[in-house]
């Protein structure tokens, strides 16, 4: 048995207790009532979940078992002359709460390698759908796709369901499933916008780097894919990729069943597809303007007609957070420590556009949050790299935010977390609980 999943089913067997008393002798202690403004408004701010894996404070931000994101890229195991931390290590973190060691870390990068082959069946479904299918149904169905192979479904249907174990298989799954997620988008990328040539993995490299690698990127792409993928990993439970893979989960579907489902959430444009909107707005406005950076009139302009046309500001907004999202400033911080990067235009645009909008937002009155998320600063370090094709960034968030939603459902299996079931109410129920009927 791995390391990671030796101590893995130590933190289980040690955190078990504490949810089975929770369970147990306080399962009637009140976390606060739900409003008809909840029902009806997307259960904003209901606390029906649970999770270790991170948490995200409205002010501070997210915290990656309670380290923030500077203290997480500190903290983990460095890539030999690179600043950035495998992504291999961070999964070790998200998975057991621990920061690894660079043996520990180590284990993992081999281990993800001997699963990450992509099957060929795989590559055929690929194929098979339209060329030009969204990068996301293509990454959905793979995903999909693979469900034969689980490990959890294969011993369930045998026959082989144990309460207690079945993490085990969750855990394999989620697993086999993370190594290839990076080859997988990596195929769809080439396959549709590098004219179907492929690059094989370099058996040298960590995962961030071979997904650099195989996308064809530079060698400074490489920190780009590691920093991307740890800071889209996981924000709490309740966002919609997240609570979807949860929710699916949640029946005894598998990893594949439910992190498809996962993806089809991200998918939206109220979601992780707002990377994209933002660099679509942004593109069509320089575009209009020839190329030319705006005025600040002209900027405040263009962002009023998308308000009065009853669109949002991609990348604006946050139905947690209430400030200007850390993972954001992240990302800002290394456009202004990257030479070339904090002079190019896009980014100017970018900054403008950070200087004036949140205002706006406050001026219109709509928004409870007007700072950006990070949605809003991702896609011009891609833009600048030369990954252009916009379509696709939702897949590298996709890749990232399986470092968190597959660790989550490996624990939910293994604290046994309920099939989830809230309840609905009729609106006559809701009209007579005002009071009004
Ligand atoms: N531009 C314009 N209007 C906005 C807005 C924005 N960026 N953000 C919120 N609003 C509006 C809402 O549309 C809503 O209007 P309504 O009353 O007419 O329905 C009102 O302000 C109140 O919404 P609010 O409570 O602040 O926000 P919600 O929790 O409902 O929604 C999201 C949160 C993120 C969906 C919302 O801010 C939004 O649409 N932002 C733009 C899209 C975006 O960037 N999504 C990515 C978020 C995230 F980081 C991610 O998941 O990737």
């Amino acid at each position: 048995m791995s390391t990671l999943k030796k101590v893995l089913a130590e933190k289980i067997a040690a955190h078990r207790p504490r949810t089975t008393r929770l369970a147990k002798e306080f399962a009637d202690v009140s976390l606060g009532e739900s409003t008809i403004g909840q029902a009806i408004g997307g259960a904003r701010g209901i606390k029906c979940l649970v999770t270790d894996i991170s948490y995200l404070d409205p002010m501070e931000g997210i915290r990656f078992r309670g380290y923030t994101i500077p203290e997480t890229f500190a903290a983990l195991p460095k890539v030999p002359g690179s600043d950035y931390p495998y992504v291999e290590g961070f999964w070790y973190l998200l998975m057991t709460g621990d920061i690894p060691t660079m043996e520990q870390t180590l284990e993992v990068v081999e281990d993800w390698k001997s699963r990450s082959q992509v099957p060929q069946y795989v590559i055929d479904v690929l194929r098979a759908l339209p060329r030009d299918s969204h990068p996301m149904v293509m990454f959905s169905s793979a995903i999909l796709a693979m469900q034969r192979d689980s490990v959890f479904s294969n011993n369930y249907a045998a026959g082989k369901f144990n309460k207690m174990t079945c993490w085990e298989d969750m855990y394999e799954d989620s697993t086999n499933l993370m190594a290839k997620l990076g080859p997988i988008g990596a195929y769809i990328y080439r396959m549709k916008y590098k004219g179907d040539t492929h690059i094989d993995a370099d058996p040298d490299l960590d995962m961030g780097g071979n997904f650099a690698h195989m996308i064809g990127q530079s060698e400074d792409y490489k920190n780009v894919a590691r920093m991307y993928f740890i800071l889209h990993s996981d924000h709490e439970s309740g966002n919609v990729s997240a609570h979807t893979t949860h929710l699916v989960a949640s029946a005894l579907s598998d990893a594949y069943y439910a992190y498809s489902a996962g993806i089809n959430g991200l998918a939206g444009p109220l979601h992780g597809l707002a990377n994209e909107e933002v660099l679509r707005w942004t593109q069509n406005f320089m575009a209009k303007l020839g190329g030319e950076l705006p005025t600040e009139e002209q900027l405040k302009e263009a962002l009023w007609a998308t308000l009065n046309s009853g669109q949002v500001i991609p990348g604006y907004g946050h139905a947690v957070l209430r400030k200007t999202d850390p993972r954001y400033t992240s990302q800002r911080e290394f456009c202004l420590n990257t030479e070339g990067l904090k002079d190019y235009p896009l980014f100017k645009l970018v900054s403008m556009i950070f200087d004036v909008t949140p205002d706006i937002l406050v001026e219109q009155g709509k928004a409870k949050n007007p700072w950006p998320n990070v949605d809003a600063q991702s896609g011009v370090i891609q833009w600048y790299y030369g990954v252009t094709q916009y379509e696709f960034y939702t897949v590298l968030f996709g890749i990232g935010r399986a470092l968190g939603c597959l660790p989550n459902i490996t624990w939910d299996r293994a604290l046994g977390y309920a099939i989830e079931r809230p309840k609905s109410v009729t609106t006559d129920m809701l009209e007579a609980a005002a009071g009004i009927k």
